[in-house]
């Protein structure tokens, strides 16, 4: 069949995948986000379906006050001995740990802390021993990827923590892998940072130190896929990937990617998504991916099935525990979110503060596509948020005044803080409605006189190009200082 990329859409960076009792799993980078690091399921490496998340315990990850693209940086998923292990990085408290479960649908353990520093932990299992490695510092001061062995029931370090290879020479060398294929370990990485110029990297050596046990030896084609001289191309950024081996036997990357907004028009607003490239071996026993080591937005694997796509979200076919998130550690006495109702009590804290407000979203998965929410408001402020981070959003709201209550739009763009546009309502009760496109967000209020165009903003600013940082757009209901019951909610993409 042919699939097409992104496998899977909207904000989901930094992919890991392993296979476990002929199944595939998938973790993804959650920041500041919460419950932390999505977790997926697939049986065929190209419909994934999201079965929970592995961080859901205040206890498992602090997220208290952290910026936004701190947090959970790139996790690694691995399964060994009947045992999954998700290692990650808290990159605001600079925290290497893992946590395990031995049922894939229940929940995971309390952290495991283990004392190498860096970030894009990864681990490596063979012959009842495991290594641990990330981006980071060995114990002589020498950068780049830093390698121990630990025990795995401690997170203790049972060797020194040693440099076994310093890339290609290109920046930000990030998300080391291990594998051993046909007696080889092979090492691959991303470099060039997660923007334009990124890429992956391979090396290989004969031990899990590197050829006689030193360091590893760098592969003189690299990077073995990257899009950086792709032009005019819409896939963007192609980089930090997990390798894994389907069941006809083939090979594949799933890597990070993103889609530019046009062909001429370099931002992202919907993050990094997560793409698949097939694997090639070489006979000089190195591989690379995609067919000319660029990602395509398709290719052929073998089996005869369907790509499904889920083109419209509603409160019914959603799961608030699976596919809505959270900003930090929300109060929960906050929410009460039944069938076909969500209803938010606000606080003081606004979709401005670096503060877990109100707020419950999902990810942007499409350029093109619409939202509408039926809104009734008590008192305070409650409505839709494009929201990429607290200093980048759009935000179209009702509103109690003196005299009755209002809608809103307001355009949230660094240190510009705009109400583009607001009219008097008669009630609190009214329908709310976003209109996306791959420029543009249009503002739309609903009332029994039809519908009123309250504006609209470009798409652009909402953007890593824009706010830096690491996330991408997220569709959050929200409310502040009061409470607001949201019904007949939809997002549809084109
Ligand atoms: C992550 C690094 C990266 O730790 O971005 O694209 C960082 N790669 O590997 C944050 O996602």
């Amino acid at each position: 069949m042919r699939y097409s990329n992104p496998v899977v859409k909207g904000f989901y960076p930094d992919p890991s995948v392993c296979s476990a009792n002929g199944k595939y799993y998938m973790v993804c980078s959650s920041f500041q986000y919460f419950p932390g690091v999505p977790l997926f399921e697939s049986e065929d490496l190209v419909n994934w379906e999201q079965i929970g998340h592995v961080l859901t315990r205040k206890s498992q990850v602090m997220l208290e006050g952290i910026n936004s693209s701190g947090g959970v940086f790139a996790p690694t998923i691995r399964y060994n001995d009947g045992r999954f292990y998700m290692v990650t990085t808290n990159d605001t408290t600079h925290q290497n740990f893992y946590v395990y479960t031995d049922d894939i649908y229940g929940e995971w353990s309390e952290p495991v802390y283990v004392e190498q520093d860096g970030i894009d932990p990864s681990l490596f299992f063979e012959d009842g021993h495991a290594y641990f490695m990330s981006n980071g510092t060995d114990s002589k001061g020498v950068g780049g990827v830093v390698q121990c062995e630990i025990d795995i029931a401690t997170g203790s370090k049972l060797t020194e923590s040693r440099c076994i290879w310093q890339g290609s020479g290109g920046r930000f060398l990030e998300s080391p892998h291990l594998y051993k294929i046909n007696g080889t370990y092979y090492l691959m990485a991303a470099e060039g940072g997660t923007e334009y110029g990124h890429m992956i990297t391979l090396a290989r050596g004969d031990s899990v130190w590197g050829d006689k046990g030193e360091k590893f030896t760098t592969c003189p084609d690299n990077p073995i896929i990257t899009n950086r001289n792709k032009a005019p191309c819409i896939i963007q950024g192609i980089g930090h990937g997990d390798l894994i081996c389907d069941k006809n036997g083939d090979w594949h990357i799933l890597c990070l990617g993103f889609r530019q907004q046009g062909d001429w028009m370099p931002y992202h607003n919907l993050g990094r998504e997560v793409f698949m490239v097939p694997v090639t071996f070489t006979e000089d026993g190195w591989f690379y991916a995609g067919i000319d080591k660029t990602a395509e937005d398709s290719y052929e694997i073998k089996g005869d099935f369907i790509q499904r796509e889920k083109r419209q979200y509603t409160f019914e076919n959603t799961d608030w525990s699976k596919d809505w998130c959270f900003l930090r550690h929300p109060d929960m006495n906050n929410y009460k979110l039944s069938d076909g109702k969500a209803v938010l009590h606000g606080t003081d804290k606004t979709l401005d503060d670096v503060a877990s407000p109100t707020f419950i979203a999902l990810r942007q998965r499409e350029f093109n596509g619409e939202l509408t929410v039926k809104v009734k408001l008590t008192d305070g402020e409650a409505g839709i948020t494009a929201f990429m981070c607290e200093s980048e959003h759009y935000d179209i709201a009702v509103r109690k005044t003196e005299s009755g209550y209002e809608a809103v739009e307001k355009l949230n763009i660094g240190d510009i803080k705009h109400i583009q546009n607001s009219i008097p309502l008669e009630s609190g009760e009214v329908t709310l409605k976003l209109y996306m496109s791959n420029y543009s967000y249009r503002f739309v209020v609903v009332t029994e006189n039809g519908e009123t165009a309250l504006g609209s903003a470009q798409a652009k600013y909402l953007t890593s190009e824009v706010s830096g940082g690491f996330t991408g757009v997220v569709l959050g209901l929200y409310a502040v200082g009061g409470s607001a019951e949201f019904t007949d909610f939809e997002c549809t993409y084109k």
